[in-house]
């Protein structure tokens, strides 16, 4: 087998990158980021007794350039280490492979260190002098949890099934950031059958993130690592840019997650967004409880003073009653388009419809119907009364606003 060593910057006292006729499915290779010479030896004759090829580097850096050629089973990183430490190289390492595995080892055990290097995803945490048979173990189950890992993306691209990025925050921060570096929004009109126009546009997330297909999981991720706000921000400065665009007389509908009332900026006098507020539409979920936000009735009231007007959203998915209901007071309802689907053909649905639209007439507050997808479904809720459609048979989500009605399903 022909070697080859690499010498990436001054701390890297060994590379050893086997090149030519390595056989893969045989070869597991471990990537060990260490910058003390005896240890990093020793672990690397421990690792290449229990059978793996071993690449040894001082420091995240030279292991970063590692990552970039091959990819590895399991690497074993020290905590401690001159410019990109272990939990930089944690993050560094999601940015090239969502799957291998990090064994963490660090020579001074501190709680706070163990728990970021948890939180960023590494698999195990090894305090130094670490025994032989305890580091070829973490590897070996490190490796298998790797393969695990594996065969499941396999089985989920086999099915279909869209899959969800890494599990650990590292991971999920790489996603998330590439998801809000491509973020743009796609408007969808919401057309008055009885006045033939485009009442407003909903203002909907996409991402060309593959592991966040959807704007629910953008903001599940967001939220789960407290960027909320980043991604709220976004999308309210890009509905600003684009509001100069879209008829004046035209609403725009805006989804709110509900995390999102706790973000200051949204209350602020001086946005791009509050300016348009007379035209914003927010558009809030009825299957999450707002009962839980602090001063949930002083915010909604605030957002209101700015002018902002309230849309519930996916009425008829909410399990909690209408407790949403009886806090928003919305000035528009958005029925879920799980009632609308297939709504000619099931009679409770248009039972069901038809009570809506009439209890929401008589208190004042218009109701639109969501996911019109056929001709069929259309005709249905025409002739029970149903005024404000939206849905792929009236008009895709699209990133260009028509210039007219005239191509629209009316
Ligand atoms: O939860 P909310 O109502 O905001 O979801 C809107 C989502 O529904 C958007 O992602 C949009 O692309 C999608 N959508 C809009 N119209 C239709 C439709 O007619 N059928 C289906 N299946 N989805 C639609
Ligand atoms: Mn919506």
């Amino acid at each position: 087998m022909a070697q080859m060593n690499c010498v990436y910057d001054i701390n890297v006292y060994c590379v050893e990158l086997s090149m030519g006729n390595s056989h893969p499915a045989k070869m597991k290779r471990i990537l060990i980021a260490e910058d003390d010479i005896t240890t990093a030896t020793i672990y690397r004759r421990v690792l290449s007794n229990a059978g793996y090829d071993v690449d040894v580097v001082a420091n995240g850096y030279a292991a970063e350039e590692c990552l970039k050629i091959r990819t590895y089973e399991v690497i074993v990183s020290d905590i401690a280490m001159p410019g990109m430490n272990g939990i930089d190289l944690l993050r560094a390492v999601r940015s090239y492979d969502l799957e291998v595995p990090v064994i963490i080892v660090t020579g001074s055990p501190a709680v706070e260190s163990a728990m970021r290097a948890v939180e960023y995803g590494a698999i195990n945490y090894l305090i130094k002098p670490v025994e032989f048979d305890v580091l070829t173990e973490a590897v070996k189950r490190a490796s298998r949890i790797h393969r695990i890992a594996l065969i499941k993306r396999e089985a989920m691209e086999y099915l279909g099934t869209s899959f969800a990025p890494a599990g650990d925050r590292a991971g999920l921060e790489v996603c998330l950031d590439h998801a809000v570096a491509t973020l743009t929004m796609r408007y969808q009109p919401i057309i008055s059958r009885s006045q033939k126009r485009v009442i407003g546009y909903e203002a909907l997330m996409r991402t060309e993130e593959p592991l966040l297909p959807e704007p629910k999981s953008v903001l599940a991720a967001a939220v789960r690592l407290g960027r909320i706000g980043i991604v709220a921000g976004r999308v309210r400065e890009s509905v600003a840019a684009a509001a100069a665009s879209i008829p004046q007389q035209s609403l725009i509908f805006v989804n709110i997650h509900p995390d999102e009332f706790l973000d200051e900026s949204l209350y602020s006098h001086d946005t791009f967004f509050s300016a348009i507020s007379s035209r914003v539409v927010l558009e809030i979920t009825e299957y999450a409880s707002l009962e839980d936000i602090p001063e949930i009735r002083a915010r909604l009231a605030a957002l209101r003073r700015l002018g902002f007007r309230i849309a519930l959203d996916d009425l008829g998915t909410g399990c909690s009653g209408l407790s949403n209901f009886v806090l928003v007071e919305p000035d528009f309802v958005k029925i879920d388009m799980t009632l609308i689907r297939n709504i000619d053909l099931e009679p409770v649905k248009q039972r069901i419809t038809a009570s809506i639209v009439e209890l929401c007439r008589e208190i004042g507050i218009s109701v639109i119907c969501e996911g019109v997808e056929t001709r069929g479904e259309y005709d249905t809720l025409a002739a029970l009364g149903c005024d404000l459609l939206q849905g792929f048979f009236i008009s895709h989500p699209s990133h260009d606003l028509p210039d007219g009605d005239e191509f629209l399903n009316i």
